[in-house]
């Protein structure tokens, strides 16, 4: 099986659960776990932000960020397909109680004038707008990379209309590897940034959330009040500690999709743009084989490659540090011969 669901179903290496068994730990919640200190201060110096909190999943460092950054009843502008808005079960309006704007292909171009056309004043009938999340790689975009002069134009915007800026970087050193630039030219762009350590990183568990000292400590308390403070976490941070060295190895599953996308580009019945494909996302439109993505990822399943549908019509594969040059090969031909199957039964 050949399994492009997700960089999320990575296995941990055999050196981080040595690591793991190896770990010196101590009571997180009262700042005792060496291994888990060690994993924030070696993430805020890569990340180039002043502090950072080790949070159980990405999910959880977004909401943290979006209740320290805002109050109850506040508007946050987000795309309208970016995690936050579509996969994290409606988190924003349950825990901090904020509305989001969601905008059409904000992360897709012209991200200035549109932030500028959603913003409003606050008065009588507009609640005040206090946070833009962005989100590079972006996910359901297909993993495209927003670059650096936009990140910068959309800060310098944003700051101008007293808004603060989370970043959704589950996928941050995809980009920074994509664009050739050091990940803190990003992050300087932003108030704050989650990033995942389970994803194309490799580790079991764990993500990062970073920004000001004040903004950290907020957050720990934030943490605790969700049921994330945890205790001898150190056996988990030991596993992020060896993910903080796997950012190299992001442009080989770079590669592979760039290999999978061509192959499927020249398959009748599927559109793939080869422009979007510039880290390890690949998004599929499968409106020409007359069938639902559901049923198509089912099928391809039995077959021997796992992928997910995004939409009825788009399923997503994404490469990472399990697949190899090989399975995606394999993956291809399994991928072609389904196709004419379901074009010529
Ligand atoms: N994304 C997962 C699914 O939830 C869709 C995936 O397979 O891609 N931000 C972004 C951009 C993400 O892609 C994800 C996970 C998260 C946040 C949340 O991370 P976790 O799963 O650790 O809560």
């Amino acid at each position: 099986m050949i399994d492009l669901r997700s960089d999320t179903v990575t296995l941990p290496s055999e050196e981080m659960r040595e690591a793991m068994a190896r770990a010196v730990v101590g009571d997180d919640v009262y700042g005792e776990d060496p291994t888990v200190n060690e994993l924030e201060r070696v993430s805020a110096e890569i990340i180039g932000k002043e502090a950072a909190l080790f949070v159980p999943t990405g999910t959880m460092g977004n909401q943290i960020a979006i209740l320290t950054h805002t109050l109850r009843g506040d508007e946050i502008i987000v795309d309208e397909l970016s995690h936050i808005a579509l996969y994290e079960v409606g988190a924003a309006s349950m825990f901090a109680g904020v509305q989001l704007r969601t905008i059409p292909n904000l992360l897709e171009g012209d991200t200035v004038e549109k932030l500028y056309g959603a913003y409003r004043e606050s008065n009588i009938h507009a609640p005040r707008c206090r946070l833009l999340c962005l989100e590079n790689t972006f996910n359901i975009g297909s993993g495209t990379v927003m670059p650096l002069k936009d990140m910068r134009l959309v800060y310098k915007a944003a700051r101008g209309l007293s808004l603060f800026v989370h970043l959704d970087g589950a996928r941050i050193f995809n980009a920074s590897i994509a664009l050739g630039c050091d990940v803190k030219e990003l992050t300087e762009n932003c108030d704050s940034v989650m990033f995942c350590l389970s994803k194309g990183l490799g580790a079991p568990v764990g993500s990062i959330l970073a920004g000001s000292k004040e903004f950290i400590n907020a957050a720990r308390k934030y943490r605790k009040a969700m049921g994330g403070g945890m205790r001898q976490v150190g056996v988990l941070a030991a596993a992020g500690l060896i993910a903080l060295k796997m950012a190299e190895r992001l442009s080989v599953d770079h590669d592979n999709a760039r290999l999978l996308a061509q192959h499927l580009s020249s398959v009748d019945g599927l559109k793939v743009d080869l422009s979007r494909v510039q880290t390890n996302i690949l998004l599929a439109d499968i409106s020409g084989l007359n069938m639902d993505a559901g049923s198509f990822v089912g099928k391809l399943s039995k077959a021997g490659v796992k992928a997910v549908p995004v939409s009825s019509r788009v399923a997503r594969f994404v490469t990472h540090k399990e697949v190899t040059k090989d399975h995606i090969i394999q993956a291809s031909t399994i991928i072609k011969n389904l196709v004419s199957h379901i074009l010529t039964p």
